[in-house]
């Protein structure tokens, strides 16, 4: 039986040194070639950070603040940037410019730290390097990795059994890595998952161009996009399936007694959902992973960055659990108003697991009462964290700085149950460890 003096140590201990599910990111396998992205111009080239730049840089070439050399480009010429430009401006205003505080910022440093290249961090913001030359001992030491090699560092560094990958089959330059004859096996680091929003928004034109480019293309009908969904997870039989909800979505399901469409009109939002995605999901018994709450484009000129935030009306979840009660739903939402009631539907319903602190979500004081509160609410039947990374070495941060803020919040409702009069032994502490950093999920998954 431990002692309250004990407590913190163990349970800080455990959470540092789990081995945890990743239980959904953006990686890819190195196997996709350019398509896992690494290093340090993509570190600091991610849209959260573009859109840290974009807050801080002049409105206007002429404003005195510009810094000197670096005329401030629109979003859309930063784009057509190469990257390494790109990531030398991102560079140049929040870190040189400026005290890398904000979460993102934070993460590019502690991730080279734990890569070991702390110094060349500190060498690359010293006065008098030139701002074109500052990255590049930092390139240099990127450059020299082997791919493969470096995935399995990245796991084992950030202490990952694996990570969940979100496939997306509406993607050309993704799907291609699929669709050839003898694709090469994947690292049993990364699993796959079928990414699938346009079938959940509706959006018909986006699906039917899908089937028409397939080769050989799919019937434009329900059914073709049914069997091309099917086709999707016979090629890499996801873990789940997955989609966010467009702004204010909504779902009741349809009445048996509803008038059919007329065939020529266009498949409707409800009809992709029940008669493709659900369908999908029950035939196959595959969960169905949905992100809740992204306003996507609200400022589109900074692409993936410009993507917002809502409060989401919930009850579509209630009507889901109820109509398709053998469906798991796996959910997270981006707002943290919605984090309550996302809490009291899981107490509610059986086929839906919470899961991680979502991107906006995903900063140390919201994951700290986001925690707490499911602690309380849901004891240990649900998922603490997943990374949502985009680039492999990101999983090194954000597995840090979230070990670091879950470990005391939980450590503090252990303090509560002690006190109550609980004999926690530290068997307890570790199999609750290991159930809120992937092993609840797993168990979901098996029901
Ligand atoms: O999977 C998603 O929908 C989101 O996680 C992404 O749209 C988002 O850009 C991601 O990078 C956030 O962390
Ligand atoms: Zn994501």
């Amino acid at each position: 039986m431990l002692s309250a003096s004990e407590l913190d140590e163990v349970v800080l201990r455990e959470v540092a040194s789990v081995d945890a599910v990743d239980v959904h990111t953006h990686l890819l396998p190195p196997t996709h070639g350019q398509l896992l992205l690494y290093g340090v111009d993509e570190l600091l080239t991610y849209h959260y950070l573009v859109a840290e730049l974009f807050m801080v840089l002049p409105l206007d070439s002429d404003d005195d603040a510009v810094s000197d050399a670096l005329t401030p480009p629109t979003a859309d010429e930063f784009f057509a940037w190469p990257k390494p430009r790109q990531a030398a401006l991102v560079f140049e205003e929040l870190f040189v410019r400026r005290t890398p505080l904000s979460e993102a910022c934070r993460g590019v440093v502690t991730t080279l730290h734990l890569l070991g290249l702390g110094a060349q961090l500190e060498r690359a913001v010293a006065r008098g390097v030139a701002r074109e030359r500052r990255l590049d001992e930092l390139r240099e030491w990127f450059a020299a990795v082997d791919k493969e090699e470096y995935l399995e560092l990245v796991f084992t560094k950030a202490k990952l059994k694996y990570a969940v990958m979100t496939n997306v089959p509406f993607a050309p330059e993704e799907a291609t890595h699929f669709l050839q004859e003898s694709p090469p096996p994947i690292s049993p680091r990364l699993k796959t998952a079928l990414r699938v929003d346009p079938l959940l928004a509706g959006d018909w034109p986006a699906v039917s161009a899908a089937l028409a480019a397939a080769s050989p293309p799919f019937a434009p009908t329900l059914d073709g996009c049914y069997r091309y969904v099917c086709a999707w997870v016979d090629r890499i039989q996801p873990l789940y399936l997955m989609a966010s909800t467009p702004s204010g979505f909504r779902y009741e399901k349809s009445s048996p007694a509803a008038a059919p469409p007329s065939p020529a009109a266009p498949p409707s939002a409800a009809a992709l959902l029940e008669q493709v995605l659900l369908r999908v999901a029950v035939e196959r018994k595959l969960p169905l992973a949905i992100k809740v709450g992204a306003v996507r484009g609200m400022n589109a000129a900074l692409r993936t960055g410009g993507d917002g935030v809502e409060v989401a009306d919930l009850r579509f979840l209630r009507n889901l659990c109820l109509a398709y009660p053998q469906v798991k739903l796996l959910v997270t939402v981006l707002s943290t108003e919605n984090q309550h009631e996302l809490c009291v539907l899981a107490r509610k319903f059986g086929n839906l697991h919470v899961y991680g602190c979502w991107w906006f979500c995903n900063n140390p004081s919201i994951i700290e009462r986001t925690t707490r509160m499911r602690l309380e609410m849901l004891g240990t039947a649900f998922t603490a964290q997943h990374s949502d990374a985009r680039v492999l070495d990101q999983l090194l941060y954000k597995w840090r700085h979230s070990r670091a803020a879950i470990g005391p919040v939980l450590s503090s409702q252990y303090a509560k149950l002690l006190e109550a009069g609980w004999p926690l032994t530290e068997a307890d502490i570790k199999r609750d460890v290991a159930l809120l950093f992937g092993g609840a999920f797993e168990a979901f998954m098996a029901k």
